[in-house]
């Protein structure tokens, strides 16, 4: 069983519907029947390449039908898909295809040269395949002469895990979310229901699709309700403010930096999204200038939800009903919230700020090999813990305001300070480094790194950016580099980051 289940049944209900459309080159148009069909090829290539149930296949492609290909086929076959954010650089990649065991690797042939000098290196890997989305035909013919495999294809449980994201953390190396078939299931069907998904929908699709928002909640959503998706293959802000204007589009889903975009684009009142049946925010906070901003240069009052890798989407605010300005809403159906103080466990009043704790069915089967660290994200009666920092209100809506560990969010993307000062630790020049996050406009938070030097050391703030990233995905590297002669330190020699965000981010 498996959210296919659905799309298999729009596969029978509208079979000439267009299902997805690239909407900038190469430009494709997918019916649901045509994309049903090369799904089924797609699986019987990858059975013929050795892929077996709880298989991993990773893809680092890019925002393709391939992509979408050989995830949804995976999906079909019972294996586990693991998508790779494209800016992650050689170090990085190594380290998630041997961490998962990853069996077939499916990269852009553009990245031929990194790629090719880590493999020798994992012996578990079995086949590296480069793909060109911008000359499709080269897939096609790939999966031309296979069938589909679905007559002998396994029946996933909804236990079993369909998909690994990986996750930074406060300690140690990035982890394997482990996200099950019944986790997306469940997810689906809420926001279904919460947001009123319709076949007749059309979703403007420009998020990437190798993560939560861009996948699950987006693309998954639009073909579990039969809708047509419009995919962007990169985000442009005036070709989405002409789209959204243009009343081909009733669903938007975007991160508060595309938000702002949008409205600091020049002349952005000329567009009216005031039509646009639903436009969601989420992967970060939304500023209240934002939100505001919406309503008055759009007319359209921004739905803010509440979402993380290992949960799917916890909270809205309603569809219907009142968007509260800083609120994520109520949790969705099937969700539960609590809220409570980190060090006695004990529960808190409505109104009390504490730490955000859930459970639900949309809660992820835990992190791959990493049972201590599973455990250690759950409560000891079984509440995941958020790490973020919130209140409830009397009518059960939710507002975040800020977060128990240390993690920088920066366009909807998750930045663990401590993984980017390991990389820094390691220079040569460099005694004590801490990293923080100074609010921007642009981006919610900017990666900003204060560092101290050792005696009688030079170097340029450029050069440490670039150093950083030869280690780290680009977003992850520091916008900024602050050289102090010490960093502010409490008794137990921890740096102390509020002190550090108060004198360097104001
Ligand atoms: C790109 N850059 C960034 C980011 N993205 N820097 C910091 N943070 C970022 N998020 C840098 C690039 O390295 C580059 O630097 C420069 O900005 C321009 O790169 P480009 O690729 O042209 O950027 P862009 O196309 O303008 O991308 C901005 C973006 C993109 C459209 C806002 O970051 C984006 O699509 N963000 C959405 C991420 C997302 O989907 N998150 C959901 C995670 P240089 O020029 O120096 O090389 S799922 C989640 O969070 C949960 C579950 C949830 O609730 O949804």
């Amino acid at each position: 069983m498996s959210f296919l289940n659905s799309f298999t049944e729009n596969v029978h209900k509208y079979p000439n519907k267009i299902a997805l459309e690239f909407i900038d080159p190469p430009l494709q148009r997918i019916t649901y029947a045509e994309l049903n069909e090369l799904i089924d090829k797609t699986a019987g290539y990858l059975q013929s390449l050795g892929l077996q149930p709880g298989d991993r296949i990773a893809l680092q492609l890019s925002k393709s039908l391939e992509f979408i290909l050989l995830h949804l086929a995976t999906v079909r076959l019972g294996a586990i898909t693991l998508p790779l954010n494209l800016a992650y650089p050689a170090d990085e990649l190594k380290y998630f295809l041997e961490d998962s065991v990853t069996k077939l690797f499916f990269a852009l042939g553009s990245s031929k040269e990194k790629t090719q000098a880590i493999l020798p290196e994992l012996p578990d890997l079995k086949e590296c395949i480069f793909l060109d989305p911008s000359a499709p035909e080269g897939f096609q013919t790939r999966i031309a002469n296979y069938k589909s495999p679905a007559s002998n294809s396994p029946i996933s449980k909804p236990s079993d895990t369909a998909i690994i994201i990986y996750t930074s953390g406060t300690t140690g190396r990035p982890k394997g979310a482990e996200i099950t078939h019944g986790n997306l299931i469940s997810n689906l069907a809420s926001l279904h229901q919460a947001w009123g998904w319709q076949s007749d929908d059309t979703l403007l699709h420009v998020l990437p699709i190798f993560h939560v928002h861009g996948l699950f909640v987006a693309l998954h959503g639009a073909l579990y309700a039969g809708a047509t998706t419009l995919l962007m293959r990169e985000f442009n802000t005036q070709r989405t403010l002409e789209l959204l204007s243009s009343g081909q589009c009733t669903v938007f889903m975007a991160v508060p930096t595309i938000h702002q975009r949008l409205l600091d684009f020049p002349n952005a009142q000329q567009y009216d999204l005031s039509k646009v049946r639903l436009i969601t925010s989420g992967s970060d906070r939304l500023p209240d200038d934002a939100f505001t901003g919406f309503q008055k240069i759009f007319g359209y009052t921004l739905l803010e939800r509440y979402g993380m890798t290992e949960t799917g989407m916890n909270c809205s605010n309603p569809l219907n009903g009142e968007r509260r300005i800083g609120s994520v809403g109520p949790p969705l159906p099937g969700v539960e919230i609590r809220i409570v103080n980190a060090e006695t466990e004990e529960i808190l009043l409505t109104g009390e700020i504490g730490d955000v704790q859930l459970r639900g069915p949309n809660v992820f089967k835990g992190y791959w090999n990493q049972p201590d660290k599973t455990s250690a994200s759950f409560s000891a009666d079984g509440w995941f813990k958020t790490g973020d920092l919130g209140y409830l209100e009397a009518d059960g809506y939710l507002t975040l305001c800020g977060r128990s560990k240390d993690l920088i969010i920066s366009g909807g993307l998750n930045i663990y300070p401590p993984e980017v000062e390991r990389v820094l630790a390691e220079h040569p020049a460099i005694s004590a480094c801490s990293v923080i996050g100074c609010p921007d406009r642009e981006w919610g938070e900017k990666v900003t790194a204060v560092v101290v030097l050792n005696a009688g050391e030079t170097v340029t703030g450029e050069e440490l950016m670039r150093f950083c990233r030869e280690k780290l995905a680009p977003y992850k590297s520091p916008k900024s580099i602050v050289f102090k002669q010490d960093l502010p330190r409490n008794a137990m020699g921890k740096v102390q980051k509020a002190e550090l965000r108060k004198e360097i981010c104001s």
